[in-house]
Formats: structure tokens, sequence, C-alpha cells
């Protein structure tokens, strides 16, 4: 071996011992994810009216690839002992759910607050508490009250006003015990995905008008509910108010793509308390060339205002879903851009995860490789790049309803039996490795892990 090639497999093998030795820092906090209307179930009952994915899925099932729908999803509803159970077999020390606001204030409206519903919640974040697992709560993930739909839902300015006295509720109702809440989730693929494709629960496709409206309106939104808690609840409850973001990275495909690619990651709006950050997948950004068209408008292949291309890069692995492209690089050079576009904001990952069929079964070997190498990722950004991270979520604690993919892509740690009337929960291998890490501080695969057998 040449003596060169010799220094760069020393300084591999040397980067890979670091980054394999790095620990999380104490007070670092693990947990999982789901939301409402992907677990749930009971769609039409205990005083439920429909939210837009009911209508969705009901009206519309040809744009669900199994045309199924969240109607009993996982039951939750009924079965959420069982998530707390396997909560706290995990060792969280968070779980972070969301509320379904047609369950807990059927007419949309705090005229109303549906006492089986807030049963519910009570239930939930009363039975997390006393395994000592912290709640956080999303408040909007998607599950729009149909009847605010009807009335132009996001599009509509006085969105801003129904979210602020939604979000009164819930403070008002739980925030004696939920300290960190998340306002709404990914405003850009709520109104990119919503709007620009059609497809999504808005059902509306409007890419001209429609995206920007709700973009507007989305962050007011954001900003009454944290402004309300800032002013009112704040100094009694003490707790924190953010927003959760979903990013690609966008990786300049050449050196003269390099300004396109910071612009384009300015899409990603800013945040408050703390920055919620959901990361999946990348991709690479180059400039439209001439003559070429952008094709149909969709945030995963362009950037209209910035003529801007999409691409994949074909070294990337993909995971189960037509839109997850591998590239654990880019959560770390996702992390540091926040940290130098916004200085030393606080970053909680609010969701990261791997998709896979259902015939993968819970012997989930890809999953844990995509933990352990975004996780390596994450120290990284700690300890070399001095971004102040203090939390990691991993989507999602169970399969559920995911979305426009139905049932046929899988997220859960644990595998659901949706054949089984009480959904029974079974953890994969990925599940077992997520507690080793949380018990031990270590991402490394331990060695049963890596050839999985039936003994897991
Ligand atoms: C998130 N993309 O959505 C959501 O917050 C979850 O509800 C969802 O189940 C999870 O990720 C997995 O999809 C995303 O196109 C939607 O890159 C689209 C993308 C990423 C995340």
């Amino acid at each position: 071996m040449a003596p060169w090639a010799a220094v760069v497999v020393w300084l591999l093998a040397e980067s890979a011992w670091c980054a394999s030795h790095l620990k999380f820092p104490s007070g670092f906090k693990f947990g999982a994810a789901t939301s409402a209307y992907q677990v749930e179930g009971a769609w039409n009952t205990s005083g439920k009216t429909p939210s837009t994915w009911d209508t969705l899925t009901h009206n519309r099932p040809q744009l669900i690839t199994d045309g199924s729908s969240g109607d009993v999803a996982c039951d939750s509803y009924h079965q959420w002992k069982d998530d707390i159970q396997i909560a706290s077999e995990l060792g969280l020390d968070f779980y972070r759910f969301s509320i379904s606001w047609p369950r807990l204030m059927p007419t949309s409206f705090p005229d109303e607050i549906n006492e089986d519903g807030r049963r519910y919640y009570d239930n939930l974040i009363n039975g997390l508490l006393d395994k000592g697992i912290e709640p956080i709560i999303t408040m909007y993930h998607w599950d729009l009250p149909q009847r605010l739909q009807d009335h132009g839902g996001w599009s509509n300015p006085l969105i801003v006003e129904w979210f602020e006295e939604y979000a009164r509720v819930l403070y008002k109702l739980f925030g004696d015990r939920v300290k960190n809440w998340v306002t709404i989730n990914e405003p850009f693929t709520i109104c990119t995905i919503g709007y620009a494709i059609g497809a999504f629960s808005s059902g509306v496709h409007d890419p001209e008008v429609g995206t920007y409206l709700c973009i507007k309106n989305v962050v007011m939104a954001h900003a009454k509910a944290w402004r309300l808690y800032d002013k009112e609840y704040r100094k009694q409850f003490k707790g924190r108010v953010g927003i959760s973001h979903q990013l690609f990275y966008l990786h300049p495909t050449s050196e003269e793509d390099e300004e396109i690619a910071s612009l384009a990651h300015e899409h990603y709006v800013r945040a408050y308390d703390f920055y919620g950050f959901n990361y999946y997948t990348s991709r690479k950004i180059r400039r439209r060339r001439d003559g070429e068209s952008l094709g149909q408008l969709s945030p995963m292949r362009n950037i209209k205002e910035l003529d801007a291309i999409l691409e994949v890069d074909r070294g990337w692995d993909r995971a189960a879903c037509f839109w997850f492209y591998v590239y654990p690089e880019g959560i770390r050079k996702l992390l540091s851009w926040v940290k130098n576009q916004y200085g030393d904001v606080e970053i909680v990952i609010t969701e990261n995860g791997y998709s896979t069929k259902p015939e993968s079964g819970s012997n989930d070997y890809d999953r844990i490789k995509y933990y352990r190498d975004h996780l390596e990722q994450v120290l990284l950004a700690i300890h070399e790049d001095k971004v102040n991270i203090t939390g990691y979520t991993a989507w999602s604690l169970i399969d559920n309803f995911e979305w426009n993919d139905g049932y046929t892509t899988k997220f859960g740690l644990y595998e659901v039996n949706f054949d089984d009337p009480n959904r029974q929960r079974t953890p994969r291998a990925s599940a077992k490795y997520y507690k080793n890490v949380i018990q031990t501080n270590n991402i490394e695969i331990p060695k049963k892990f890596s050839t999985i057998t039936d003994e897991l």
C-alpha cells in the first residue's frame, strides 16, 4: 500500500473510532413519536367529528396506496395503556403525540369540550407521567376539523384566531402537566404537499395561491399560539412552545449551485423557544438548465421560486417510501446550517426514522443501521460543530397509518398486527437497539443485533 493510502485508511479508521466513542451529553433526552390521525382510530365515536383526513380517505380512497384509512389505525384510542407500556419498556424520556382538534372540540370552537376526548388525553398524559415519561404534545399534526376546511382551512386568515383559541383550550386543560408544546408539525409539508399537489388533507390543488396563503397563516397561527403562552401562561406553567420543521438537506450539485442550495434552505422558517427539527432525507440541488422543464411542481423535485431542480444521488440507498433516500451526513449538515442561520438556538430533533415494507417483518437491520448512522451524525454535530441539540425523537413508536402510503410502509420500532382486533404491538429488533442506546449511551450496534435471529 502506498504511504498516502495508509494515511487515508488510518484517518478513516480514526474518525470512525472517534464518532463511535462519542456520548450524548448528560441531560440529553430520547423519545419516540406518533400523531393522532395515524394511531388513534375511533374516528367517529365518543363525540369526535370528522377531520380533513377522514374526509379525504373516505371520499377519495384512490389517493391512498391501499385505499385504507385511519378509521381504526392502531386503535390507540382504546389501546393507550399498551402505548404507555411500550414507551416505558423502551426507557423513553419523552413521548411526543398529537391532539385531534375535532376529538377535543367537536364544533372546532371552544364553546364545547368533548369530555370523552378530554378524558382520553388526560389518561394518556397522566399514565405517561406515572411512568416517568414526559408528554410532549403536538397541537396540530394535519387532522384539521373538516368544518374549518369547509370555511377555507389554512387559506382563510381567520384560522389564525381559530388556532389561537384552540391553543388556549390546550394550555388551560393540560398546561399544568405538559411543559413542551409543538404548535404545528411541518408547515412546509402541510402547505406544499397540501396545496401544490392536492393529494393531501386539504384536498385542494392550488399551487399558485393556496400554498402562499397557507404558509402565511400557519406561521401567524404559530406566532399567536406562542405569544399567548408567553403572555398568559408561561409564568404559571413554566413551559415552552416550539414548532417542528421538516427539512431536506439540499446538497449543491456543483460549486456553482452553492448559492442556490443556501437560498433553498431558507425555505424552512424560524422557531421560537426551541427549534423542532424533523429529518428523513436529502436531495441534490442545481439550477434548471436552459430549455429544461421544471416538470410538475413538487416539493420533492423542484423549487419554482428558485428555478431549481432537485435530484437524488445514485449512491443513496432507498427506504420503502418513494421519496425516501438515505443520506446520513445530511442531518449533520442541516443541524449545522440551522445553528449558523439562527444562532445558538436549542434544537430538539422531533422526528427521524426509517420506513420498511411490511414483508420485512421485525428483523429490521436496515432500520437499526439508519438509526445508528444518523445518531452518529447527531453526535458529530454536537461535539464537532457545537450545535445545541438537547433531544432526539424516533419516528415512530409503532407502525401506523402512513398518510398516502396507507399501511404499505412501516416506520414503527414496534410492529402492529393490523389483523388483530387488539392491534398487538411487538418489538422489532430496532426497538431493542434503541433501548440499548438509551440505556448505555452507546450507538454502536451490539453483535447480537447485526445477525438478527429469533432469540431477539
Ligand atoms: C413526517 N418528505 O412527514 C410526518 O411528520 C409524519 O407524520 C410521517 O409519518 C413521517 O414524516 C414519515 O413520512 C413527512 O417528503 C412527509 O420528505 C414527507 C416527507 C418527510 C416527512
